[in-house]
């Protein structure tokens, strides 16, 4: 088996011990596996041109960002541009030229710096929006290997994809991959019809997609999540949902601070709850752990501010001396904490309004008690609700809908409760990141062998 290299924003060192998340633990695994290579951005800002090789069980590779990459290809193009576009708000996004030069610019220089590591019998796995056109830039420097990409958030309709200036250059780049990957048969389906509208692709009998005389194979690989770390029968799990907090039953939203998260239609629902169903008056809490994120684009500033006031307002006309039903914490919290919470509320409420597959909606069910589990109640536009349809599945868009399933859930009969929860819990741990990483690295060398048999009918064929 050759050695694998992974290519993505953020880069774990082998002396980084503290693994944040599921994904982090199963590439470094594979990486250890495959005595591999993970490269990416150092984290850092400077001038400075060295690359930061770290080598351990596996080894990293990084580079500082330059102060013009950062604002213009990381804040800029792959933050105010194609993560606004990829969730269909086109209303957020900030054409500028000068942002895709510096993302041409900067993915230009991580090009250089893989395609010098790059040895016969190597893998390449190149992940997410910030790296699009790598897959390109590195064939233009010979690199024959097999390449594949998987896009963690969603693709667009072409209605949004088209409106990206750049969007026959993406389009075109991306026949430069053996295989790309996306979270859901939906996004495989936009990819199809983007690449058609954009770049006239078409689909061959192979199952392939041909681009400009390329061909390349798109596939849905749903990402899962650390299913074990959260089992609650894992050690140093807390108690049970049943013990609530103080017999008050919590509603518990868990986000990074991102206006894709839909946490003011959120906050929201939960006052309609209050305000339709007022037995649930102080029987009940909404604890939001929301994580700030990319600060610096202003955008994200203003959510933060419109949150605050909502939640102040909602615990103005609701709450009492003894009772606040907001609980809203503006921090990350370590993993073990989570865990702990996610397995004492009565609901996990989680209500984007796009999402690429939104972890959170997984964790939640890992971490219940099969005896006394609670209840998902999950927005339909979140990538998860391809796979989690036995959640209570919502319009994260509509106030009304998400204050009665909260009302549904929070007076769900227990029967009801684990017979969901058995459902999806049987999705959750059917495949781990493990498994995911794995059926895609499989898939991505049998396309690639594919692709180079001289018996497969090429798309001039
Ligand atoms: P994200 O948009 O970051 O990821 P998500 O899938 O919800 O979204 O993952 C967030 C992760 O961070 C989860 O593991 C969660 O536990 C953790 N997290 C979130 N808020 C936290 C907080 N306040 N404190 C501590 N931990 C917190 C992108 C895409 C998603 C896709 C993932 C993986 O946008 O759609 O599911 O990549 O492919």
């Amino acid at each position: 088996m050759g050695r694998l290299i992974c290519i993505s924003n953020r880069v774990m060192t082998p002396d980084q011990m503290d693994t944040s998340g599921g994904l982090a633990v199963a590439l470094r695994e594979l990486l250890n596996q495959r005595s591999g290579i993970w490269a990416g951005w150092s984290g850092q800002v400077s001038e400075s041109s060295d690359v930061d090789v770290r080598r351990g069980t596996f080894t990293s590779a990084t580079i500082d960002m330059r102060r013009e990459e950062h604002e213009g290809a990381y804040l800029g193009y792959s933050n105010s541009v194609l993560w606004p576009v990829f969730h269909n708000r086109l209303d957020l996004a900030r054409f500028d030229r000068n942002f895709f030069d510096a993302y041409m610019a900067y993915n230009t220089r991580m090009a250089d710096m893989i395609a010098a590591f790059v040895q016969p019998g190597d893998v390449i796995w190149v992940h997410d929006y910030h790296f699009l056109i790598l897959g390109q830039l590195l064939r233009e420097r010979g690199i024959t290997q097999p390449i594949g990409f998987f896009l963690h958030i969603p693709m667009p309709p072409p209605e949004a994809f088209l409106a990206l200036p750049e969007f026959r250059d993406l389009a075109t780049s991306l026949a430069a991959y053996d295989l790309v990957g996306f979270q859901t048969t939906h996004d495989v389906g936009n990819t199809l019809a983007c690449l058609r509208a954009a770049a006239g692709a078409e689909l061959l009998p192979s199952g392939r997609l041909s681009i400009s005389g390329e061909s390349v194979q798109a596939g849905s690989f749903p990402i899962s999540i650390d299913a074990s770390f959260f089992s609650p029968s894992a050690t140093g799990t807390a108690p049970t949902s049943g013990a609530r907090y103080a017999g008050i039953k919590r509603v518990l939203g868990v986000d990074r601070l991102d206006y894709t998260k839909g946490l003011p239609q959120k906050f929201r629902g939960f006052a309609h709850l209050l305000k339709s169903y007022p037995h649930f008056r102080k029987q009940t809490i909404l604890t939001q752990i929301a994580a700030p994120t990319r600060e610096s684009v202003e955008v994200y500033a203003d959510i933060r501010q419109e949150l605050e006031g909502i939640s102040g307002s909602i615990n103005g006309e609701f709450g009492d001396v003894d009772w606040m039903p907001v609980h809203y914490i503006n921090r990350s919290v370590p993993r073990k904490r989570l865990k702990t919470l996610y397995r004492s509320a009565a609901v996990g409420f989680v209500t984007p309004l796009r999402d690429g597959m939104n972890l959170t909606a997984k964790e939640y069910v890992a971490s219940q008690d099969p005896a006394d589990p609670g209840v998902l109640v999950l927005s339909r536009f979140a990538g998860a609700a391809e796979e989690l349809q036995d959640a209570l599945l919502v319009n994260p868009y509509c106030v009304e809908e998400l204050g009665d399933a909260l009302a549904k859930a929070l007076a769900m009969p227990i029967e009801e409760r684990r017979q969901r929860h058995a459902l999806l819990q049987a999705v959750v741990s059917k495949r781990d990141t493990a498994v995911w990483a794995a059926d895609f690295l499989v898939q991505l060398e049998r396309s690639a062998a594919q692709a180079r048999s001289p018996f497969v009918a090429s798309p001039a064929a």
